[in-house]
């Protein structure tokens, strides 16, 4: 075998046997470096004559090529093989189970106002929302609620202090003013629910200064008592997921409805808690105000700048914090708005779970 053969077949050699990247490039050094083997050989190719170089040049560049071609293999395989082995060490179980860290939870009230805002999208309600500051003409004046009427008084509302030649200021006692707002911008039909905080000035065991609030509100033409009675009724079920809801509609009075009628619901008592559904008339049971409503007074739709003898509609309200305790089992309203953390882990609801637990509306 020719010098230049067995020199190939050395350097084949030892770059197969080299089994880490250094030994490898350690070779590569001594082959194809600047003072390498293969790069004396190609060096001397230049002092040759025409015949000697035709002779000798394509042995010499195999060589280089060869051996440049092995090196390029073997680097490859073995950053492969370094691969294979960082993968098999570092396979990760995916059937664990995760460590999620602290959760935080949904308060009752957001759960509710989700559970509320699905239901009524069933029934083909839309949510709207306005200002909490809102003018006395909104909240009061267009929703025929009279300048002596009680709930005007400073005592019970929040007034913002007045400003010279500005329109007088306050919180809204009611979402009712989205209900205004929506009519006179939107044109019938309509159907929505006006979910929101609002304020009284008011605090207790069972009132807070601000609640949450829905209303809703159906304008239409031929609207009558008994869509009002089906659309709560329907919605009752749905929200205290029971089939056995029964309604006692009592007459009432609200300025911006009329006729207008109080909802109850029926509940028997089990082990001592009120638990709602059933007939309220039994000797374990009673009936619980749940909902305030009625058929919208035509001067409320005048004021809004529609014709009371084309459109009528149903309005109703109640109050978000009253219902997550009636359906949650909570009895104090104070420690809805206390932040407490142990109260919140119990009652809070999971954010994976929203929007809904009830079983919405059935077909
Ligand atoms: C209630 C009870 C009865 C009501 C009326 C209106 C409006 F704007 F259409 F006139 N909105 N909400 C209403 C009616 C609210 O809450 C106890």
């Amino acid at each position: 075998m020719s010098e230049i053969a067995n020199l190939k077949a050395g350097l084949i050699a030892d770059i197969a046997s080299a089994d880490t990247l250094d030994a490898v490039e350690a070779l590569r050094v001594g082959a194809l470096g600047k003072n390498g083997v293969v790069t004396g050989l190609l060096k001397t190719l230049g002092g040759m004559s025409p015949d000697e170089r035709l002779d000798k040049g394509p042995p010499i560049q195999d060589l280089r090529e060869s051996v440049t071609a092995a090196i390029t293999a073997k680097k490859a395989a073995l950053e492969q093989a370094a691969l294979d082995a960082r993968l098999a060490s570092e396979t990760i179980d995916m059937t664990l189970p995760a460590d999620l860290g602290p959760q935080g939870s949904v308060h009752p009230v957001s759960q509710v106002m989700d559970e509320l805002a699905e239901i009524f999208a069933d029934l083909g309600f839309s949510v709207a929302t306005g200002p909490e500051i809102e003018d006395d003409w909104h909240n009061f004046t267009a929703l025929n609620i009279p300048e002596t009427h009680p709930a005007r008084a400073m005592h019970d509302t929040f007034y913002f202090p007045d400003e010279e030649g500005q329109k007088r200021m306050l919180l809204r006692t009611h979402t009712s003013p989205v209900q205004i707002r929506t009519m006179m911008t939107t044109p019938p039909p309509i159907r929505i629910i006006a979910p929101g905080r609002v304020y009284r000035s008011d605090s207790d065991a069972t009132h807070t200064p601000m609640f949450h609030q829905i209303e809703g509100l159906v304008i239409d033409k031929g609207i009558t008592l008994g869509h009002l009675k089906w659309t709560l009724e329907t919605f009752l079920k749905a929200f205290f997921e029971r089939e056995d809801i029964v309604l006692r509609l009592r007459p009432s009075y609200f300025p911006f409805t009329e006729p207008s009628v109080e909802v109850d619901v029926g509940y028997t008592l089990v082990n001592g808690q009120r638990v709602i559904g059933g007939d309220g008339d039994v000797a374990d049971g009673g009936w619980l105000e749940v909902l305030g409503s009625g058929m919208v007074n035509r001067r409320v739709i005048e004021a809004c700048g529609l014709d009371p003898d084309e459109w009528q509609g149903f309005a109703f309200g109640t109050g978000v914090d009253r219902l997550a305790m009636l359906k949650y089992g909570m009895n104090d309203l104070r420690a809805f708005f206390d932040g407490d953390l142990r109260w919140l882990k119990h009652y809070g609801f999971s954010a994976l779970d929203v929007p809904t637990l009830s079983g919405g509306v059935g077909a």
